[in-house]
């Protein structure tokens, strides 16, 4: 790798394997199944391929919500896809997400399995089938989708780019730290603001908008992401850590951030999630 300071781009890119920084192993320019495995089936409505990474808290929030609010017909097997061995690029997986990202989810409570991928849009499926956390009234339904898109527009400057180049690229380059703390900073304050005047992001019920902004913006805040709490100085956020801590103590938050999670503190962790008494497992043994 050259030195940032003196790299000039050829004229055309070319792939190196192996270019360091996590995640680097199973990244490629390219597309595609590398390798055959059917998707596991278990015995519930929705089949989820997942991870506890932000955007696979989204939905096991959501699904632990509708339980919660007596939607029965929400109950759901979390399947572990480990990102960072490449089971996103088995066959099974890329047939349901051909982006081959978590989370992926497959709805077989009808008469064919319908495949859904893309955080929002899995989040928009299990609100409009269950008739929850989507007002339907046109000017709520609007500020909820519309907070819904910003996080999904958002997202990648936090994770792909602030997340990247603050805590996982190999090399420390301050331009790119510079430019998306930046910009993270100001995502957080258009959040500060919102949630000075509305007590949910999307007015004055919990939504599904709130489910898609917590996991990063709340726990960016609340110092579970990145380890970036202090060189943000996200304490100056008054009304996103209100906001973040109210949904941090909601129950079906707290069960649905453990589903899929194989990293940080054991006693959080539930790497798949079969039975809602899978909650109530001593946590796994660790290696
Ligand atoms: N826009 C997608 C993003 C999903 C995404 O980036 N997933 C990451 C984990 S948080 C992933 O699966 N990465 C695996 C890879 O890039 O190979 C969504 O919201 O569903």
């Amino acid at each position: 790798m050259s030195d940032s300071s003196t790299y000039t781009p050829p004229r055309v890119w070319t792939f190196k394997q192996g270019n360091g920084g996590r995640f680097a192993s199973i990244n490629r320019p390219v597309a595609g199944a590398t390798h055959d495995k059917t998707l596991p089936v278990g015995r519930h409505p929705f089949q989820l391929y997942s991870l506890g990474t932000p955007n696979g808290v989204k939905v096991t929030v959501m699904l632990e919500e509708l339980l919660a609010a007596g939607h029965a017909g929400a109950d759901y097997d979390a399947w572990l896809i480990r990102i960072d061995e490449g089971d996103q690029f088995g066959s099974g997986f890329v047939e349901v997400n051909p982006n081959s990202k978590i989370p992926a989810l497959v709805d077989r409570s009808g008469a064919e399995p319908i495949r859904v991928f893309e955080s929002g849009a899995i989040l928009v499926h299990l609100a409009e089938k269950f008739g929850a956390f989507l007002p339907t009234e046109p000017a709520a339904r609007a500020e909820c989708l519309s907070w819904l898109f910003w996080q999904m527009g958002s997202a990648p400057f936090l994770g792909g780019g602030f997340g990247h180049f603050y805590a996982y690229a190999p090399v420390k380059i301050e331009y790119a730290i510079d430019r998306y703390a930046m910009e993270v900073k100001r995502q957080l304050d258009v959040l500060d603001r919102r949630l000075a005047e509305a007590v949910f992001v999307a007015g004055d019920t919990y939504t599904i908008a709130d489910m898609a902004i917590w996991p990063w913006y709340g726990q960016l805040v609340l110092g579970s992401l990145y380890g970036a709490a202090e060189f943000l100085q996200v304490q100056q956020y008054h009304h996103v850590l209100r906001w973040a801590r109210e949904l941090e103590a909601r129950e079906p938050v707290r069960r649905g951030r453990r589903v899929n999670r194989t990293f940080g503190d054991p006693a959080l962790q539930l790497p798949e999630r079969h039975d809602a008494s899978d909650f109530d497992r001593p946590a796994p043994a660790q290696s």
